[in-house]
């Protein structure tokens, strides 16, 4: 007996025990409906926010908007040539910081995905690949190549142990929910034939023999092998189903937008037609959507990918590259999530039934424990539906979904916007007096032409060969720039003495600078998407020695397609002097050509704030539209928390630091074509990237954002290389905010109205409740209006940061109307 009751003391004592290392973990499983969360089958609503293309200050403010936005998820890539610049040498350090980035993400109470790839995409340069990678003897990314596998695993590895130690799966209480290996291998497989699809095993292999205890997911993987989960990219994926019956319909990138490259007009993608593939997402038993991006952000020092992607990655996304709103966005979308959460039960095990009204009019209702939801699809283009549901009418706007939370009552549909638009302003950096715009004094310093010397030498050469090479495999992507110098001897009587001839250098980009004899000769650069192209420009040649100075410089490594590796970059030749009216070619590709990598004034850090060389800097004769020139100013930290940008329209194309860090490549030289931005934008169509497009004809990118985590109190230190040439006299540091907002919206809503920044309301310039006119900045009143609607906005907001005005003549008076529908049209004044 004794020894039975110890027994169960100790089974009991043991119990406990289990009971508390367990108390926090989290289990996570799923099936053919949805992912189970300790069991219960649980919405998931998630958004991309990239950890380095924001920084740690940022994050817990990017996370309390996500939330209140109605998401519980965030995703990120795992970014490798960030974190091991130089093999096995590793940095988790600042914005790198993974770790702390998931734990800001269990503090905030939300779900993490933590998509591992290594390889991502992601428009980062070379797809998250460390360029070294590329130097492993017999190395073939992403296959069947023991040199690839063994380095991914490494990696791979590195991660699972670091999330691991940290307890941040949620099978040992942390957030994280699921894990990616690989990503989008599917596209591109194909090319690789059998290799491929071992690779995929090996992969799938890799990642179980993990045991993280939470599942694994491959996107754009129509073969991934049980148990990993195949999942959906793409601006629509309503009809996809996943290759296993019992795995869950998951949307790993629902393209809220789209990224811009250099040259290019701004992509946007409408609030209704995101909606519309949410909403047509979840009618049709989708389980769990991640926006691909939430907030997109910025891509700082060299990581932006390519080529030409640009600095800004904001990607139209709900929040903008500061974190504001981006409105009527972010609220439209915070509407419908707040909606399919109240009702995710009934979603997610209720009984699904389909009608179909032809015309691609469409309703599905599930039914579940006496509780009832419907969606009424409309995937017409061209036409508003009305259909009889249950007795009921219901008009449903060409493509847009209906949510009837109670198969009654209509409380959301996606074409009807119902949330504020934001009127972003710029203010000056005022002085800390407050009162005058503060004025930029400069000081520059030349940058140094490389040329080789009398004794024939470079300093700090790096290699000496008779050809042409790559410019990777000589920089490691160390610097975007690389000198390739070389020098000839002119004999008297040669036919180019004293002659013009022309220069012809023919070069994969992605853009490049000649010199002859120390005199700048000229630039020109890859355009319209074709990186490879020649340079010709006639050139003075002189008797004796002459010396030819190219300088190729690269704007991003591309991040896509399979054997990305293998893509060129940089002088592949030929190089030759011709003489076109003579008919005599000179070819000097296989002459003896010397290389440096990167440029002098990082070498003498003239980027960071304490330099050596300071005295080297003129406050005389500001060179304007010289090449080649660095300039340097200060200017004080703007007051109050609105985000902050230096707008350096004026300036050709280079880099910019402040406090020695590296804000990003700059060009705002370079302007979007003129054509292709529509007067006004239809949201009714499938998206496609050129349809609703803004910024024509305008710089690419003039503003560039300055993190407040990259400021100090005292003096701040703006430093900027110019590669093309161009003035720094109209650059001006300035903050970001909401100016005004407004809003039209449909009876029966709650409208939010808020400001930005701690700033509130001033005044309400607009409001009418009945059938107003109209659009944002010149709304008119209709023939009727309610007459309390004013008065009462002004009470519920003046004064405030944030207000909510409920939309019905209960509230606002009656209209004395006699339509069918009301609106409120409000402009108020932040
Ligand atoms: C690279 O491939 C060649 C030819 O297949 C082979 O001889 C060599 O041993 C390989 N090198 C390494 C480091 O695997
Ligand atoms: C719905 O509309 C149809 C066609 O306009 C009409 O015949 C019918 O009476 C309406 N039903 C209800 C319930 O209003
Ligand atoms: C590039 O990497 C190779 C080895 O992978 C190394 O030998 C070479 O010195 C590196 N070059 C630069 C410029 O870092
Ligand atoms: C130029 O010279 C090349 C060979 O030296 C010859 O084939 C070609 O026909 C010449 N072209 C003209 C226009 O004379
Ligand atoms: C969207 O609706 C407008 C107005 O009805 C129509 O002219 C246009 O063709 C529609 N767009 C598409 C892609 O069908
Ligand atoms: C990365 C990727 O697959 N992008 C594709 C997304 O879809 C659009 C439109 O369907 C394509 O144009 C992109 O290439």
């Amino acid at each position: 007996m004794a020894t039975t009751r110890c027994c169960c003391v100790l089974v009991l004592g043991f119990a406990a025990l289990l009971f508390v290392s367990l108390a926090s973990a989290t289990e996570v499983s799923y099936d053919g409906r949805g992912i189970k969360i300790d069991g219960e089958r649980k919405l998931i609503l998630s958004g991309a926010i990239h950890y380095p293309r924001s920084t740690p200050e940022m994050w817990t403010s990017l996370f309390k908007k996500a939330k209140e936005g109605g998401l519980n998820a965030i995703e990120t890539y795992v970014f490798w040539n960030a974190h091991e610049p130089l093999p096995r040498q590793y940095d988790f350090s600042g914005n790198l910081d993974l770790v702390r980035f998931i734990k800001t993400i269990h503090d905030e109470g939300l779900f993490a995905i933590l998509r591992i790839g290594p390889y991502v995409c992601a428009e980062w340069n070379y797809g998250g690949f460390p360029v070294w990678l590329h130097n492993i003897q017999n190395i073939t990314f992403r296959t069947n190549n023991e040199a690839y596998k063994n380095e991914m695993k490494i990696f791979t590895t590195l991660i699972v142990d670091m999330m691991r130690h940290e307890n941040l799966f949620a099978s040992q209480g942390g957030p994280i929910i699921l894990a990616q290996i690989e990503n989008e291998y599917g596209n591109i497989m194909w090319k690789y034939g059998q290799d491929g699809k071992d690779y995929v095993q090996w992969c799938a292999d890799l990642a179980q023999s993990f045991n993280i205890g939470v599942p694994w997911i491959m996107c754009q993987q129509g073969d991934a092998p049980q148990p990993m989960i195949n999942t959906c990219n793409g601006f629509y994926c309503d009809q996809f189903s996943p290759n296993n019956e019992n795995s869950p319909k998951i949307w790993t990138e629902n393209w809220s937008g789209w990224f811009k490259d250099w040259g290019s007009q701004d992509p946007h993608r409408t609030a209704q037609d995101l909606a519309f593939a949410v909403g047509r997402f979840f009618q049709l038993g989708g389980s769990l959507m991640n926006y691909y991006m939430y907030h997109g952000g910025t891509n700082f020092g060299h990581t932006a990918g390519g080529p030409y992607i640009t600095t800004s990655y904001d990607y139209d996304a709900p929040l903008d590259e500061y974190g504001i709103p981006h409105q009527p966005k972010w609220g439209h979308l915070k509407n419908l999530h707040v909606l399919l959460r109240a009702v995710e039960k009934t979603l997610l095990y209720g009984y699904r039934r389909d009608i179909d009204y032809g015309n691609w009019m469409s309703a599905t209702v599930y039914s579940y424990e006496g509780k009832c939801v419907a969606f009424l699809g409309n995937s017409n283009r061209k036409l508003d539906i009305t259909v009889d549901f249950q007795g009921k009418n219901y008009t449903v706007p060409k493509w847009s979904v209906t949510v009837l939370p109670d198969c009654y009552t209509e409380v959301y549909n996606t074409a009807k916007v119902n949330s504020q638009t934001s009127i972003l302003v710029k203010r000056p950096n005022q002085a800390d007096d407050g009162r005058e715009p503060y004025k930029l004094k400069w000081v520059w310093r030349k940058e140094r032409i490389e040329d080789i010397k009398k004794n024939g030498l470079v300093p700090d050469s790096v290699l000496t060969t008779n050809k042409l090479l790559d410019q990777l495999s000589v920089t490691n992507d160390t610097s975007d720039y690389l000198w390739y110098m070389t020098r000839f001897d002119l004999q008297p009587g040669d036919p180019f003495c004293g002659k013009v001839v022309t220069l012809h250098v023919h070069t994969y980009g992605h853009v490049l600078h000649a010199f002859v004899n120390s005199k700048f000769i000229g630039t020109q650069f890859a355009k319209d998407g074709k990186y490879e192209f020649v340079f010709e420009k006639n050139v003075q040649l002189k008797q004796g020695t002459n010396d030819i100075s190219l300088v190729s410089a690269t704007v991003g490594l591309p991040n896509y397609g399979a054997y990305f590796e293998d893509v060129k970059t940089g002088i592949h030749g030929p190089v030759q002097l011709i003489d076109y009216a003579a008919n005599i070619t000179k070819d000097l590709s296989s002459n003896e050509w010397i290389y440096k990598v990167g440029i002098e004034g990082i070498r003498m850090q003239l980027n960071l704030v304490h330099t050596p060389h300071q005295h080297y800097w003129h406050a005389e004769a500001l060179p304007t539209n010289r090449p080649f020139v660095w300039y340097k100013t200060t200017f004080p930290s703007p007051l109050g928390t609105d985000p902050v940008v230096v707008d350096l329209l004026g300036l050709g194309k280079g880099e910019a630091w402040v406090n020695g860090k590296s804000i990003g490549r700059y060009w705002p030289s370079l302007y979007a074509g003129k054509d292709g931005c529509p007067y006004k934008c239809d949201y009714n169509q499938s998206y496609s990237g050129s349809q609703c497009q803004t910024n024509c004809g305008q710089s690419t990118q003039r503003c560039y954002h300055i993190p407040r985590e990259f400021l100090n109190n005292r003096e701040n230190v703006l430093v900027l290389f110019e590669e093309f040439g161009g003035t720094p006299d109209v650059v001006s540091v300035q903050t970001i905010t909401v100016g005004s907002v407004c809003a039209n919206a449909n009876d029966g809503t709650n409208l939010e109205l808020s400001c930005q920044g701690g700033r509130v309301f001033s005044d309400i310039k607009f409001a009418s409740f009945g059938e107003p006119q109209g659009t944002c900045g010149s709304f008119k009143r209709g023939s009727c209006e309610a007459p309390w609607a004013l008065s009462f906005i002004k009470n519920r907001c003046l004064g405030r940061e944030k207000c909510v005005i409920p939309v019905s003549e209960y509230w606002l008076g009656p209209t004395g109307c006699h339509a069918a529908e009301y609106r409120l049209a409000v402009e108020a004044v932040c």
